[in-house]
């Protein structure tokens, strides 16, 4: 991992537009062994996961896996990832203090397949107070318009919780409902990042991404949640909100038999 200090216009540019791109956070050898535990994850936990916590485009398409929750729960190996070392330096930096790791994901848009992400603030999903945390998200491919690159409003963090409400996308079940204003169109950057590239953003900062219209170019990618330690959950809200939106999701036939629904923290699905 990058023996990594964040230079203080780093720091600056953070806290004016609400995300940073970090090049080459993980590069060579290293970038090569997460990759090779992903795929390892994939092959050997994903089969056995709850219906919950591993999401496919088409539930018959083993190849068509496009996200997982809590990676860090099931293996050891990216429990570490998450807890320790580079991404949670990173995190506390910008957080400016102690934080509490909350989830690693993984992201897919299969070639010619992968959906878009509806435009949302991970904070609506968060429900914390003060609203302190930040998602970093991973490139494991190199990722451009073609196949879905993360688009972020600049500044979007500074200007409240917009309005959601549910989508029929599953694994971002809110999306903003009057999204894009005219100043959600003029501030919107495509951000292309490179494998082992680390693009981090403000829990209150608006993105979204475009489907993966690709024919054959994956779009993998790892998101890092991590909360500051002065955030509170609303754990019942929280709790509440998972339950129904499970019991929505197997209803509808999108996952498997849910089993016990939990409050997943730092989720975003
Ligand atoms: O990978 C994506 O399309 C979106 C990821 C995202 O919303 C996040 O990292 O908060």
């Amino acid at each position: 991992m990058a023996q990594f200090e964040l230079e203080d216009e780093a720091l600056r540019s953070y806290r004016e537009h609400g995300f940073l791109e970090i090049r080459r956070f993980v590069a060579g050898l290293r970038l090569g062994e997460l990759i090779e535990n992903v795929e390892r994850f994939i092959r050997e936990t994903v089969p056995g996961m709850p219906p919950e916590h591993a999401f496919y485009e088409d539930k018959s398409a083993a190849d068509s896996l496009k996200q997982i929750q809590k990676m860090g729960d099931y293996d050891p190996w990216f429990h570490d990832l998450l807890t320790k070392g580079a991404f949670r330096k990173v995190a506390e930096k910008l957080l400016a203090g102690p934080v509490v790791p909350g989830n690693l994901q993984y992201f897919s848009k299969p070639a010619d397949a992968g959906r878009p992400t509806p435009p949302h603030q991970d904070g609506y999903y968060f429900m914390l107070d003060p609203c302190e945390a930040i998602t970093m998200w991973f490139a494991l491919d190199n990722v451009d318009e073609e196949n879905g690159c993360v688009r972020y409003v600049k500044g979007s963090h500074l200007r409240g919780m917009r309005p959601h409400a549910r989508t029929q996308t599953l694994g971002f079940s809110q999306g903003i409902t009057d999204y894009p204003s005219q100043e959600d169109s003029k501030f919107e950057i495509a951000v292309r990042a490179d494998a082992g590239d680390l693009l981090v953003h403000d829990a209150m900062t608006i993105h979204r991404a475009d489907g993966n219209i690709s024919v054959e170019r994956s779009r993998r990618a790892l998101g890092f949640v991590y909360y500051s330690e002065r955030a509170r959950v609303d754990t019942d809200a929280h709790a509440a909100y998972q339950k129904q939106l499970s019991q929505e999701m197997k209803a509808q036939g999108k996952i498997g038999a849910a089993p016990n629904c939990q409050s997943h923290q730092g989720t975003t699905t």
